[in-house]
């Protein structure tokens, strides 16, 4: 059966491995990537996908009721993955509201909205809501988070994305709108926004310009290749049960400082520069504030019921990351430019 889906921030960093994926897998789907195209939205991300007869791409902001109404009264979407969100933990702490307002507000909005089509009939209906481990707060040296952990935000962005999640399963309960829902850990990997420490780290680095640590880069995340993220994704969305959350992780923890190690001596030999010269820029800097500790998912769930594992060792996923930084130097150029610089500056100057 031919399916029409809407991906929600199709543009961005999970949202255009997303796209691609599902774009080159389900030539039958008609797939609507919508996007609002704010500093983290760019359609250069998607320029191998962009002419496929299955792709459209539509411009709008899911904070626009009535443009959303309209949206989806007119395309009648059998499923909605959303992926669309403000999502940088520190600019979270500078401007709270602008996170509550698209995270929350333009999830609540989107729910509206697939309520209102799918009221006389929800039978072969999807909206899967794309979340994070965040929203389950911090561990302290022992134990993960599992499906059933106790919700604890501590940050404004994990406070507004648990927030969505709620609103979310509210949906689920009250209207039986069939959701579906999933908690991943730190994503990785290519088209990968230059804020967050990964692609930040790689670009200084390359730009031997100090590589920013926090406090003293002892926090732990969980990292997973985002194609792995992108194919969970599928998964869920096409075997997950309704009303259900998996958690998405790559039972793979790092220290901040151990990741950092690590990618400096990835750079050295990609870079051809003498072992220990990359690892010279690390600088310890202003920690953030509420900076939780550690995060690790425990993704049995997905690994048992739906057969889902990751598929790439982190060593051979952090080369291929910084294989593709070192060979889009123009992906990287454009997306430095103009706001990010200012963003940096007060950012970094200020630490
Ligand atoms: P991103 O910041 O790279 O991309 C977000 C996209 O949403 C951008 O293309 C942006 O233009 C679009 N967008 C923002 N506000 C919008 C609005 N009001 N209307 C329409 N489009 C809008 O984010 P990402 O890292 O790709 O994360 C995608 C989703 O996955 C988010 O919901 C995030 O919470 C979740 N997530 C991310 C990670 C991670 O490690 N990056 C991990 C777990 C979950
Ligand atoms: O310059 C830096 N130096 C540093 O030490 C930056 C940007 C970060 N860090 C630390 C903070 C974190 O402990 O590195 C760790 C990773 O930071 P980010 O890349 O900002 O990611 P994080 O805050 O863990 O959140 C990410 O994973 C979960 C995504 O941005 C979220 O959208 C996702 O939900």
């Amino acid at each position: 059966m031919k399916k029409k889906l809407l991906i929600t921030g199709g543009a961005g960093f999970i949202g255009s491995h997303v796209v691609r994926l599902f774009v080159n897998k389900y030539p039958d789907y008609s797939i609507f990537n919508l996007d609002a195209l704010t500093y983290a939205g760019n359609l250069e991300n998607l320029k191998d996908v962009d002419q496929a007869p299955n792709y459209t791409f539509v411009k709008g902001d899911i904070t626009d009721e009535t443009f959303i109404n309209k949206l989806f009264e007119d395309q009648q979407f059998d499923g909605v993955i959303h992926l669309a969100a403000e999502s940088h933990v520190d600019r979270s702490i500078l401007d709270p509201l602008a996170f509550i307002k698209t995270n929350v507000l333009g999830t609540a909005i989107l729910l509206n909205a697939a309520r209102k089509i799918w009221k006389d009939n929800s039978e072969g209906k999807r909206f899967y809501h794309v979340s994070t481990d965040e929203v389950y707060g911090t561990l302290g040296e022992e134990g993960l988070f599992t499906e059933e952990t106790a919700y604890d935000p501590r940050s404004p962005y994990s406070a507004s994305k648990a927030s969505s999640d709620h609103f979310v399963r509210a949906y689920y309960h009250t209207y039986h709108l069939p959701v579906v829902l999933s908690n991943c850990s730190n994503n990785y990997g290519s088209n990968h926004f230059p804020e967050k420490l990964i692609p930040l780290a790689i670009h200084n680095i390359k730009n031997n310009k100090p590589v920013p640590v926090y406090g003293k880069g002892e926090n732990v995340r969980d990292w997973l290749f985002v194609e792995d993220h992108a194919r969970a994704i599928d998964t869920i969305f096409h075997d997950g049960k309704t009303g259900e959350t998996y958690n998405i992780g790559g039972f793979n923890e790092w220290k901040n400082i151990d990741l950092i190690h690590l990618l400096c001596k990835v750079m050295d030999e990609k870079l051809g520069r003498e072992p220990g010269t990359s690892a010279q820029l690390i600088t310890f800097v202003k920690d953030r504030a509420g900076h939780d500790l550690r995060y690790a998912i425990d993704a049995t769930k997905l690994n048992k019921e739906l057969g889902w594992a990751p598929s790439l060792q982190f060593e051979e996923g952090l080369e291929k990351t910084v294989d593709w930084y070192l060979a889009n130097q123009e992906w990287l150029d454009h997306v430095t430019s103009g706001t990010y610089k200012q963003y940096y500056e007060t950012q970094y100057e200020q630490r």
